[in-house]
């Protein structure tokens, strides 16, 4: 049975709530079968409510009520009102004191939102709408109030009793029970609430914040993985000494907890002194964790730390405004990993991310703007475009203001809004003031989706002369959203003489400069540039991507091969290499045969890099890689994914097949780098080891294959035995059974490494996916209620293993569909997530795309839960 469309929230039915909480008391009586919540809050109608006299909304979900009281009695019949939603309280006085008694049942749990259970242990996830499935409650981000929490339990089984803010009390109970009691002294809202009940080991460490206050760190952890903390611990340091010094924020309680979580839906979650995490985001060790791994937690750490200021003190007024905290702390996030790393990388690292992932959702039927003004499921914009692009606009606006009036901006924004829930348009506001410019056109960028294609025409006059420059924009439609205005586009240029140096001029009364942001507002604008000191060999455009757009600035091959060799912007220089290799990728699709010509140039401009002493190995490992076919496809209305990955693939052997002497003889200046040395320059080394690793094996270099075999023999980090396995794991050889089945062997009992594992095993096109797909669900390890195991396999299998996912006769659509359905009987967030390659139907040549939409309706026929439904039916609209 179909059930009804879900129904949409509007922006613009925004309205303030009815009532304020004044303070709220949670008392937990915690056991995993049954858990009674008794909930007191003092209510006061709010001055700024629309309707004087509106009953007061208490959402719940799947919570059962034991007891209401109001004023200490049962509220008259008919005042209290229990509808789909939770419950309606009519006939409130100006203020009022509530007491509900509630149940909720944390070992059924496996949607994990809510309270639920967890490798024996209990821990919450609220956001966005899960405090609603702990008790009834006004659960709405701009409901802000103080919160005392009791917690009490089996004194056994659960011997760490931890909430948000300062453990007030703690104490023993008859019946082998103990209990504690937490305080938060800042105003929060419910979807940052969490609690822990545990049997865990406590990893303790201290930071001195800029006013000298000391801050405990405890960082929670099963008692086996007790040494595998200290990389988080240390990460956790850096990025509070980061936000002192980059962004003047300091942080406020006199604890900051931890806690690694097997079981949970996302990387990790920012509750206010109590951060829940995905332990894949916590536990490492150089046995373990690759350096990928290694910055991820880093990152991810310093991105829950950061929303302390940029989402807890300072929330979101509604979950439209969900960027107001995410893109924000993205942006701070990636400020942070760029001061730990070298060379611009982590910049390409993130607009790489960028293309491969977010362009294709704002290009497909799942496109939304960075504030939405509808939707129908919360859960299902926890988005690239809400996070990455929305870090994008916070970047643009930097550019665009200045980096010191930026700055002037953060710090007004935090003063004025502290303790309160706000909007996209207020931090818009305060960049406006503090720069004295008129954003409003720039809020574009916020409601309109899809992103918009730049081209760049140019013409010179000579030394001495003029050169112009016209640029054009044009954002094409997106799902209810067919006609678009110009943005505004800082677009980051410089001119190139033969020698690869920055060339000077200046714009019409303005200061000889040697780069230069244009404002690019219009439909179409031209700049002119004058007295030009040299001829330009080569523009930079769009340096260190100073825009998320499409760029056409139509460059010859050799302006390309000029810019890959000189080019001081690591991101433009990367750029031109990307240029190139999609150039010879479309070239093959469209014309159905290579560009020789093209590619011996790319051949000839890889050649002269890989001779290049200069470059940074972390620079040349990034550069040397094609672009992943998620990406590629972008570049078609519709193209079969098999053959394009096929393409990719033949490209890359065929470019790097001249290429593997030069490539062999950079192995000697590599050879110690397994040294457990965890330096950005250590690990940059690690990687160009691996790619070249990697891109000789790819051009059948016959020599790799057993140089790969011997690095994973003698590999002393995971870094190194994850190169080697991914070197072979798309031969058809018996090196890669061999290392596959020792990897399995060594990492049976360790789940995070053993995702590798399944990530590798489904990954890889090699013959017998579908086999090898059955398997892995088989495998001990794998368990259908942990989110990560289930991603490791799915994931990988849709976003690589073209062979099998789109194998002509549709049954890679089908399996992933039927998968897709058994997940969303438990687990619906992660269900709708993983939905996702399926809704790209649109995208694949017409006999797979009917397949491909063919599964999505017998999906939307079902009775599946609402976030799925959700994605289905945009999907197929
Ligand atoms: N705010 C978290 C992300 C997050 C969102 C939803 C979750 O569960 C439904 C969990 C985490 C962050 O940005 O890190
Ligand atoms: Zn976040």
């Amino acid at each position: 049975m179909r059930d009804a469309s879900p129904l949409a929230v509007y922006l613009n039915d925004y309205q303030p709530p009815a009532f304020v909480v004044e303070s709220l008391e949670l008392d937990f009586d915690l056991a995993a079968a049954a858990t009674e919540v008794t909930t007191r809050m003092a209510v006061r109608r709010n001055p700024e409510a629309v309707e004087p006299d509106a009953p007061l909304r208490m959402y719940g979900d799947g919570v059962e009520l034991v007891s209401f009281t109001v004023d200490g009695a049962k509220p008259a019949e008919g005042l209290l009102e229990q509808d789909a939603e939770g419950l309606l309280l009519h006939g409130l006085p100006e203020a009022a004191r509530l007491e509900i008694v509630s149940r909720c049942h944390p070992e059924q749990n496996t949607q994990l939102e809510g309270l639920y259970a967890s490798s024996g242990n209990l821990c919450t996830q609220c956001e966005p709408e899960g405090f609603r499935r702990i008790t009834f409650f006004p659960d709405r981000p701009d409901v802000l109030t103080t919160y005392r929490v009791r917690l009490e339990a089996d004194r056994v089984q659960y011997p760490v009793l931890l909430a948000n803010g300062n453990r007030v009390e703690a104490g023993e109970l008859d019946g082998g029970r103990h209990y504690a009691v937490w305080e938060d002294p800042f105003l929060k809202p419910s979807y940052l609430f969490a609690l822990v009940a545990g049997d865990l080991a406590c990893q303790r460490d201290t930071f001195t914040t800029m006013s000298g206050r000391e801050v405990q760190l405890e960082l929670y952890v099963e008692a086996h993985n007790a040494d595998r903390c200290d990389h988080a611990l240390a990460s956790l340091k850096r990025a509070m000494r980061f936000d002192e010094e980059a962004f003047g924020r300091e942080y406020d309680l006199d604890v900051y907890m931890i806690v690694a979580v097997d079981d949970f839906n996302m990387g990790a979650m920012e509750n206010k002194g109590l951060n829940l995490f995905n332990a894949k985001y916590v536990l490492a060790s150089p046995d373990t964790a690759t350096d990928d791994d290694f910055v991820a937690i880093e990152s991810v750490i310093a991105h829950e730390y950061f929303h302390n200021w940029s989402g807890n003190r300072v929330t979101c007024r509604d979950w439209f405004q969900l960027s107001l905290k995410e893109g924000l702390t993205v942006f701070r996030d990636q400020e942070f990993t760029t001061d730990c790393t070298l060379f611009g990388v982590k910049r390409i690292d993130d607009v790489a991310m960028l293309r491969a992932f977010q362009f294709p959702e704002d290009a497909g039927p799942l496109a939304h703007p960075v504030r939405p003004d509808h939707y129908a499921e919360i859960n299902n914009f926890y988005t690239l475009t809400v996070y990455e692009k929305g870090a994008e606009l916070i970047r643009m606006l930097r550019t665009l203001i200045g980096r010191e009036t930026f700055r002037r901006g953060l710090d007004v924004y935090f003063e004025r809004f502290d303790g309160q829930a706000v909007t996209t348009d207020d931090f818009v506001a305060v960049m406006a003031e503090v720069s004295g410019r008129n954003l409003t056109p720039f809020k574009r960028w916020y409601t309109q989706a899809g992103t918009p294609r730049v081209t760049a025409a140019t013409s010179f006059d000579g030394p001495g002369g003029q050169a112009r420059i016209t640029l054009t924009q044009e954002t094409p439609p997106t799902p209810g959203q067919e006609h678009k205005e110009p943005v505004v586009i800082p677009m980051r240029v410089a001119f190139l003489d033969a020698e690869g140096r920055r060339i000077t001029a200046h714009q019409k009364g303005g200061e000889v400069q040697d780069e230069w942001v244009l404002e690019l507002s219009e439909g179409e604008q031209t700049f002119r540039f004058e007295e030009l000191s040299d001829s330009p060999t080569a523009i930079s455009w769009l340096r260190g991507f100073s825009a998320p757009v499409i760029l056409n600035a139509n460059q010859g091959v050799d302006e390309l091969a000029h810019l890959l060799a000189y080019d001081d912007d690591a991101f433009a220089r990367w750029e031109a290499a990307q240029t190139l290799f999609r150039r010879a990728i479309r070239s093959r699709i469209e014309h159905d045969a290579a560009d020789t010509a093209l590619e011996a140039a790319i051949e000839h401009a890889l050649a002269a890099l890989l001779r290049d002493d200069a470059i940074e190995p972390v620079l040349l490992a990034t550069i040397l890689q094609l672009p992943p076919t998620r990406e590629l496809a972008e570049l078609f209305e519709r193209v079969d994914p098999v053959r394009l990955r096929n393409e990719r693939d033949d490209l890359e052997k065929r470019l790097y097949m001249p290429l593997t002497d030069a490539m062999q003889q950079i192995q000697p200046k590599l050879d110690d780098v397994d040294n457990g040395a965890f330096t950005a320059e250590a690990m940059g080394r690690r990687q160009l080891r691996n790619r070249l690793l990697a891109l000789r094996v790819a051009a059948r270099d016959q020599a790799a294959v057993p140089e790969a075999l011997a690095q994973y023999q003698k590999a002393r980090s995971q870094t190194m035995r994850m190169g080697a396995l991914n070197a072979v794991n798309e031969l058809d050889h018996e090196a890669r059974q061999v290392l596959l089945a020792d990897f399995e062997k060594r990492y049976r009992d360790d789940p995070l490494v053993l995702d590798k594992y399944f990530g590798l095993q489904a990954g890889s096109q090699v013959a017998g996916g579908f086999e090898r797909l059955d398997a892995l669900l088989e495998h001990p390890g794998f368990r259908w209620t942990n989110p990560n195991r289930v991603r490791a396999v799915l994931g990988p299998f849709m976003a690589r293993n073209e062979r099998h996912f789109h194998q002509d006769d549709g049954e890679g659509y089908r399996r992933m569909g039927g998968f897709v359905e058994k997940l969303d009987a438990m687990n619906p967030q992660t269900a709708a997530r993983l939905a996702q390659p399926l809704t790209r139907w649109r995208k694949v040549d017409t006999g797979r795309g009917e397949q491909m939409r063919a599964e999505l309706e017998r999906l939307a026929a079902l009775e599946v839960s609402r976030d799925l439904r959700d994605v289905i039916e945009r999907a197929l609209a």
